[in-house]
């Protein structure tokens, strides 16, 4: 089975409760459930990590080099202000599908802007958390 990482940035342990009008009612333990069995259904060893902290992140993404097929991440935050998750990312040779739930681009201007993007193979806004199991096919159509 190839192994597959989905990585969730800051303050996304609080989906469910955080800003339902935006990110949903659904909880990460839900997505990370409902990624895990589309995982086995597609071939792939879904492992779902959730970190508030960048470093973690990046200590993750460099882990992956080793025996991970592709990542699917939601760097929250992050998107828009880590040079260091893209510079991670930009040593992992599979590809990144770069997930966010609400649409960036409807929000804040700083939204705008993702530096995750120069690295991403594909990008998902604005699905809601569907984008999770949209982003997973889609690493299943380039695996
Ligand atoms: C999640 C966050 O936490 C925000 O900081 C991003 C993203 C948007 C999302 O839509 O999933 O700006």
């Amino acid at each position: 089975m190839k192994q597959i990482l989905l990585l969730n940035g800051p303050n996304l342990n609080l989906l469910g409760t955080r800003q339902p009008e935006l990110y949903g009612h659904a909880t990460l333990a839900d997505v990370e459930r409902d990624a895990v069995a589309l995982g086995t259904t597609l071939g792939f060893d879904v492992t779902c990590l959730q970190s508030n902290h960048e470093g973690q992140l990046v200590d993750w993404i460099q882990g992956a080099r080793a025996d991970v097929a592709g990542i699917v991440i939601n760097p929250a935050a992050y998107t828009h202000t880590s040079v260091a998750i893209l510079d991670a990312l930009n040593m992992f040779d599979g590809p990144v599908i770069e997930v966010h739930i609400s649409d960036i681009h409807k929000r804040e201007e700083f939204r705008h802007h993702s530096f995750v993007s120069y690295r991403s193979d594909e990008v998902i806004i604005g699905q809601g958390v569907d984008g999770y199991q949209q982003a997973l096919r889609m690493l299943a159509e380039r695996l």
